[in-house]
């Protein structure tokens, strides 16, 4: 199995910013008041440290079963079909708002790649399903204007990003089932982008918002060190 090296990825400049933050973690409460962009939301990070061992070197080690669960905020709400609501907007013609009886009702596509995280854990041939996000952008009716999607999670913290190109792929889907499953809350359901090419922290858990924008505008990780560009080794970047 291969099985990332955080040095080598960190050389690449990705993940820099996370390891630095763990880092931090292990320099106590200290370390953390002093560190400015730790001020919102921290437990958060306290929260996705109990994830891994002190040494940091769970990720280097083969994993036999399965994801890790992420989240940088401490607790997220519970949604299901009663609650749920994805609304879409920006630089379209016809925002629109998706129940997930809606998202269930539109045809369904399932794509099956190997999940990576940064960190170095991955899981092979996991099955995602759900709906293209380009059927949901043709809908509404991207304006000539739009250029990039944002991204927004009803944790109320996470975002992410693609370009309109790559959101247009026919491998990233607004997913409603994981391993054939409904996405559990744990992994971000009732829905979650799934963008099966990049890493998988491009794939934003507790999906609550779709926003189409002029220019990308990078998302929480990305903000700090990680690669607007999530492309895993081998991907094909060019596909439709
Ligand atoms: N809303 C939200 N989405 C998120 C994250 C997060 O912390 N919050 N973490 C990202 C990262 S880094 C990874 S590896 C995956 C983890 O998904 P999992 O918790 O289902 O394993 O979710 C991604 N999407
Ligand atoms: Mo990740």
């Amino acid at each position: 199995m291969a099985v990332e090296q955080p040095g080598k990825r960190a050389a690449e400049g990705a993940p820099v910013g996370r390891r630095a933050l763990l880092g931090m973690l292990g320099a106590g409460a200290a370390g953390l008041a002093a560190a400015p962009y730790l001020q919102s939301g921290w437990e958060g990070f306290l929260a996705k440290a109990s994830q891994v061992d002190a040494t940091g070197l769970t990720g280097l080690l083969p994993n036999p079963g399965g994801f890790r669960y992420y989240s940088i905020v401490g607790s997220v709400p519970h949604k299901d079909e009663t609650n749920y609501q994805l609304t879409i907007g920006g630089l379209v013609d016809r925002p629109k708002t998706y129940t997930l009886a809606d998202l269930r009702a539109m045809p369904q596509t399932r794509v099956v790649r190997d999940v990576l995280c940064t960190d170095g854990w991955r899981v092979d041939d996991t099955p995602f399903g759900g709906v293209r996000l380009s059927h949901l952008l043709d809908d509404a009716g991207v304006r000539g204007s739009g250029q990039a999607v944002r991204f927004t999670c009803f944790d109320g913290a996470y975002t992410e990003s693609l370009t309109l190109e790559q959101a247009r792929r026919s491998d990233v889907l607004i997913a409603l089932t994981m391993q054939d499953k409904p996405i559990t809350h744990e992994h971000g359901g009732p829905v979650r982008l799934y963008v099966a090419p990049m890493y998988f922290y491009k794939s934003a858990k507790w999906l609550s918002g779709i926003s189409v924008t002029d220019k990308v505008v990078p998302g929480f990780w990305e903000e700090r060190g990680y690669a607007v560009d999530g492309w895993l080794d081998g991907a094909d970047r060019h596909a439709a």
